[in-house]
């Protein structure tokens, strides 16, 4: 089989890449080790950015998007048992975050890939990338007991953290920068009202916790929990008696509990690997970079690192210039480090961090109570949380 773009992986990141290329008559193949229903299963990020809603307006995606989504302007910062908004509407001249789970945007990419007749396969197991620094690269996998073969212009490694992409690169050639964190987050979804009209991000002697919403009537809420805690080890019940504790008196009064639908926990890691790009093959999305959830960036940074990469693929296609491929990794990883600065600043600000002592807390109880009273400071936070702008390096 040939293809212009072998993509592997069916996440957002591969999904969204399959999309606009097809915009864009460039052909593709989406290679997945996972079915279409465990991808979906997998409870994710929650917040998009304008320039992730803006790709998948691009993509010719984003109808359900405008119906569904909730657009929030604001965020509030919980610290010493008090609520404190932070208007990123009106501190950015106009700009907002957009509600609308991972899993939803990841559906409507499916959906319009399958309406289109695109190929993705499915179940692709030992998939494995070849020559991908001379002019002809080949990707194999099995299926079904049977080795296939395709031959490609360009790779792009769109599968995830623990992808074959990144592994295949030349040790020679790649740097990684890592830090992981002695803590993870419990996530527990269910089908109750959420607590706020706006996500609450709480600093707490205890910990700290996340209000986060899918749907006026579809709640997600974290737990800061250490590493060592298993799963099993949270019963629902403890699992809101603990958010209780974390919230503020009107939060906890209002707090409407029910059974999980979904409860997993999350290291938290900061991770980059430079450059991006090797030959012929590209990496994108958590293939190449992880943030801690903190500052709600990965999903919009995979997204983001699609849009440089389809650019430079356009242009190689249709203008026959290899200047945007390139860039991609420069230009990409420029954005990547911005906010993967914010993320770790934000996951430093707002958890409780082992043997650090009750002045790690007074320090940051001093810090947002700084932030939230500058306007400086409010806007830094705005900012960064609505989305840096795109920079084309123009
Ligand atoms: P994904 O979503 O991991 O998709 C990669 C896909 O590649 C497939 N794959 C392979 N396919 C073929 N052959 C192989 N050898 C393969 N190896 C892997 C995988 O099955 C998978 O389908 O990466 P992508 O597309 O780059 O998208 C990135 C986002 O998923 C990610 O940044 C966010 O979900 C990160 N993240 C969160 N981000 C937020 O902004 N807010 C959050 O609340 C949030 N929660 C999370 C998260 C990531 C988590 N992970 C990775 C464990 C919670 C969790 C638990
Ligand atoms: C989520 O809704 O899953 C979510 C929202 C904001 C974050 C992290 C996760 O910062």
């Amino acid at each position: 089989m040939r293809t212009q773009v072998a993509i592997i992986g069916a996440g957002p990141s591969g999904l969204l890449l399959g999309q606009l290329l097809h915009k864009a008559g460039i052909d593709a193949v989406i290679l997945e080790r996972q079915t279409g229903d465990y991808v979906l299963s997998r409870i994710r990020a929650g917040i998009l950015e304008q320039v992730c809603i803006d790709l998948m307006d691009e993509a010719g995606v984003g109808q359900r998007m405008h119906k569904e989504g909730l657009v929030h302007g604001g965020i509030d910062l919980l610290f010493k048992g008090q609520r404190h908004r932070i208007d990123m509407n009106q501190l950015t001249g106009g700009k907002n975050v957009m509600v609308y789970g991972q899993t939803e945007l990841t559906r409507d990419l499916m959906e319009a890939r399958a309406a289109a007749g695109l190929s993705t396969v499915y179940q692709a197991t030992n998939v494995q990338v070849h020559d991908f620094d001379g002019k002809n690269p080949r990707v194999t996998y099995e299926k079904n007991g049977q080795t296939h073969e395709i031959h490609c212009d360009f790779i792009a490694g769109c599968d995830g953290f623990h992808g074959v992409c990144r592994a295949s690169a030349p040790r020679s050639a790649i740097r990684e920068y890592e830090k992981v964190y002695p803590f993870g987050w419990l996530g527990l979804l269910s089908d109750t009202p959420p607590v706020h009209d706006e996500l609450i991000y709480a600093n707490s002697p205890r910990g700290f916790a996340l209000c986060s919403q899918r749907s006026h009537t579809r709640s997600r809420y974290y737990l800061q929990v250490p590493l060592t805690d298993k799963v099993e080890d949270w019963s629902d019940e403890a699992f809101w008696q603990e958010l209780r504790l974390r919230l503020d008196p009107e939060a906890r009064a209002k707090l409407v509990t029910g059974p999980s639908i979904e409860k997993s926990i999350a290291p938290l890691r900061s991770f980059v690997t430079e450059p991006l790009r090797f030959g012929r093959m590209f990496l994108a999305g958590d293939a190449g970079h992880i943030v801690p959830p903190t500052g709600a960036k990965g999903l919009n940074l995979a997204a983001t690192d699609v849009k440089y990469l389809y650019n430079g693929l356009v242009e190689y296609y249709q203008d026959k210039s290899e200047a945007g491929i390139d860039r991609y990794s420069e230009l990409a990883l420029k954005r990547i480090w911005k906010a993967e600065r914010f993320s770790w600043w934000f996951t430093s600000l707002m958890h409780r961090f082992p043997g650090e002592g009750e002045i790690a807390q007074k320090f940051q109880e001093a810090e947002l109570d700084y932030l939230i009273h500058s306007e400086a400071g409010a806007r830094t936070i705005a900012e960064n949380y609505v989305g840096l702008p795109l920079d084309f390096g123009q």
